[in-house]
């Protein structure tokens, strides 16, 4: 029986996946009740093949395989690897070990209580960045939650974990990398405790950003990040959330 299932997807991270997997078994050590899914959300860098051969060998029993074979989206990729869970406490991370794998079961043995209640989502909240990461960082939370009337802070940090009875909320997640906003947006307006703990937030080692950790990239999360909270508040207003 799984307690807890931790979904990473992986997009065109090939150079991190040994190391990944190397971490994750680590992380897992001889639990029974941790499992890993990992996400090839649709990459073109021969992802598929070096999980392929990483995931037969036996002492990577601890995880599985989803292959999404044309990308939809950061949200969409989590999404699939979600349905594959068998865990009663869901959770996702990102695949760059940017935050260790290792935080989200500390994490889950530190809040299980309360996350079987169903009443709390907890969420990671980064440590060790640079001034003007965390100044970014600041100015889009308090932008968001004053545009979407809810508490959001440090929206991006890994991981994301939450009861299973939760996911009745996805079927309207966004495919996109909107899914962490969303799902503190719904959890804050279901009265629900979002818990923090703080989580090291190392530089990338391999591959290249693709989310806010390079200039072009921050001009695109704030693009994509405000289209989706006015398509939410639109949302709301026509009562269709
Ligand atoms: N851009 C993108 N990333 C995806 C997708 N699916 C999974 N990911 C993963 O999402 C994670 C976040 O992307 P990153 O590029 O690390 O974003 P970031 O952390 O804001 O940027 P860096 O600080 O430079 O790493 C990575 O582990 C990606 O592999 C997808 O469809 N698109
Ligand atoms: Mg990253």
């Amino acid at each position: 029986m799984k307690k807890l299932s931790i979904v990473i997807p992986c997009y065109n991270e090939s150079g991190s996946l040994p190391n990944l997997v190397q971490v994750c078994r680590e992380a897992c050590g001889a639990r029974e009740d941790v499992e890993f899914i990992f996400v090839d959300n649709g990459s073109s860098d021969g992802t598929q093949e070096i999980f392929k051969k990483l995931l037969i060998k036996p002492e990577n029993k601890f995880a599985k395989l989803m292959h999404v074979p044309i990308n939809q989206g950061y949200g969409y990729g989590i999404l699939q690897g979600l349905s594959l869970a068998e865990g009663e406490v869901l959770a996702w991370t990102h695949a760059d070990l940017q935050t260790d794998p290792k935080d989200v079961i500390i994490a889950f043995d530190q809040f299980g209580t309360s996350l079987a209640s169903g009443q709390t989502i907890v969420k990671g909240e980064r440590n060790g960045r640079g001034l003007f990461d965390v100044f970014f960082t600041a100015s889009m939370s308090v932008i968001s939650s004053f545009l979407l009337g809810s508490k959001l802070w440090d929206v991006n940090a890994q991981p994301k974990m939450f009861h299973r009875s939760f996911t009745k909320h996805l079927d309207v997640a966004p495919h996109d990398f909107s899914l962490d906003l969303y799902v503190l947006f719904v959890a804050n307006r279901l009265g629900m405790k979002v818990q923090s703990f703080p989580v090291f937030f190392a530089k990338r080692e391999f591959g290249e950003a693709k989310g806010g950790g390079s200039l072009k990239g921050k001009y695109k999360l704030i693009k994509r990040t405000f289209a989706y909270i006015f398509q939410l508040r639109k949302d709301i207003k026509q009562g269709k959330r």
